[in-house]
């Protein structure tokens, strides 16, 4: 990893005025370059707890420590760094020094993974945005012994009404690549069918994947997806009735 922001300056954090949704720009904007950044940041007086620092282009946030996204693919831009939120420990005033650390210029040098919680280990929608049908549930072996996720503890059960059904995800994604998708699904049945739509926005989708599955058995889907002009991809899966899909993910290829 290569160091190349110690920010010149620092986000107080605490006082009276702690507790929500505080915006603390520090100095001023500086240059990045394009690349997988990581946002760290450390403290130099106090404690704090619930806190996300990260850096902003003045219509979005991106690369925020303490949040799930803290690894991040940055286009080339101006930003500065800000406190979106941050609790003083303590009470007291916090000195917060965010420091952002670029990681590479290519593929994501960690696990490459560009969705979040693909696989629901977290045991619920968690990253996921359900946006048609009703009564889907992410379950577990904890539920009922014949339940059997294609891998881990928990899979997506969607549609429990045999309804058609829909599960949102917007991506960060880097820009100029082709990307890779592949989840596995279990139909229950050969007429059960899921589908995959990509694209910039709502209005804009386009279907990349449709596919009946194999029945009862756990079935891989992969797709290769053209490289994207736009750095946010909303991913969409379409269930027609209920299907179970577990370890969904979404890569950069390796080119
Ligand atoms: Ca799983």
């Amino acid at each position: 990893m290569t160091f190349v922001n110690n920010h010149d300056g620092t986000c107080m954090v605490g006082g009276t005025n702690t507790g929500s949704n505080q915006y603390n720009g520090v100095g001023t904007f500086f240059a990045l370059e394009a690349g997988w950044y990581s946002m760290e940041a450390t403290t130099v007086d106090g404690d704090y707890s619930d806190t996300t620092v990260g850096v902003t282009d003045n219509t979005k946030y991106a690369c925020e420590y303490g949040r799930y996204n803290s690894r991040s693919w940055l286009p080339a831009n101006t930003y500065n760094a800000v406190v979106r939120r941050g609790l003083s420990s303590d009470g007291g005033e916090v000195t917060i020094r965010p420091v952002l650390v670029k990681l590479a210029d290519g593929p994501n040098p960690e696990s490459g993974e560009l969705l979040v919680n693909g696989g629901f280990e977290s045991g619920d929608l968690t990253g996921w945005t359900q946006t048609a049908g009703n009564d889907s549930n992410v379950v577990g072996a904890a539920d009922a012994d014949w339940i059997a996720p294609h891998s881990g503890d928990w899979m997506l059960r969607s549609s429990q009404g045999g309804r058609a059904a829909s599960f949102d995800q917007t991506v960060k994604v880097p820009t100029g690549v082709p990307l890779r998708l592949t989840l596995w699904s279990a139909h229950y049945n050969s007429e059960r069918t899921l589908a995959v739509e990509v694209g910039p926005d709502v209005q804009h989708l386009t279907r990349i994947l449709f596919t009946s599955g194999d029945g009862l058995n756990w079935h891989e889907s992969m797709v290769d997806i053209p490289a994207q002009e736009a750095d946010v991809m909303l991913l969409r899966i379409i269930t027609d009735n209920v299907v179970r899909v577990d370890d969904v993910s979404l890569t950069q290829t390796i080119l």
